[in-house]
């Protein structure tokens, strides 16, 4: 599979970059059928939910993206190569050629676009798009803000050794219950999907908040 403005595979492989980080590595496509060289980049680290989102849907879409590893355990994000990508200092982000772009859901988004995907992921009709974009900003600000700080409080700010505590992890509890049960009686109430009758980018954007939990 072929998408238009891919160059050859021989091409990547002779002008392929140098690695940009240390111990960085490709998680996807090296070994697909469908690796054929790409200007496009996605960099990660699977402990991070919007990270495993954004490799999620490159995987499951088939999409001729190298996934870079950026180990937020080395501290790799915020290194001057890596600001110069993400000048937040978090992953993903997204390189095409000379174009940045931090932010998974913007990510997302622009993947989708650029590889013309089968609309189930990111509908062209303007309702069904509003609806996955819905979804997405529900995730991005209602949910995240209940599993992510849950998790914060519980097991990663403990493992980092940052200032976390109980009373924290029972206020992310009670923001991701509410968020659960507006999660099962409206997005979910007419389909398994979140915004329509096929899997979108709105479902791996939440599926991989909760998965972890
Ligand atoms: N809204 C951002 C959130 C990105 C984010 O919070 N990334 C975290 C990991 S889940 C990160 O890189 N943290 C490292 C840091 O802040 O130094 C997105 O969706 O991309």
């Amino acid at each position: 599979q072929r998408f238009p403005g891919q160059k050859s595979a021989d091409r990547q492989r002779t002008v392929g970059r140098p690695p940009l980080l240390h111990s960085t590595f490709r998680i996807c496509h090296r070994d697909s059928p469908a690796y054929c060289g790409t200007m496009t980049t996605v960099f990660v680290d699977l402990m991070s939910q919007p990270s495993r989102a954004c490799t999620l849907f490159c995987r499951a879409a088939g999409l001729p993206v190298d996934i870079e590893q950026v180990r937020l355990d080395k501290k790799q994000q915020k290194t001057p190569e890596y600001l110069a990508i993400n000048p937040f200092g978090k992953v993903p982000a997204l390189r095409d050629g000379e174009f940045t772009l931090p932010e998974s859901a913007s990510i997302l988004r622009y993947l989708a676009v650029k590889f013309n995907v089968a609309d189930h992921w990111y509908p062209r009709e303007p309702k069904a798009r509003a609806t996955v974009e819905s979804a997405m900003d529900w995730s991005s600000t209602t949910l995240r803000s209940g599993a992510a700080r849950l998790g914060w409080h519980r097991v990663v700010g403990k493992r980092m050794g940052a200032p976390t505590s109980e009373d924290g992890a029972k206020e992310a509890l009670g923001l991701l219950k509410l968020a659960l049960h507006q999660l099962e009686t409206i997005w979910l109430a007419r389909s398994p999907f979140v915004a329509g009758s096929g899997i979108s980018i709105a479902d791996l954007q939440i599926v991989c908040e909760l998965e972890q939990l």
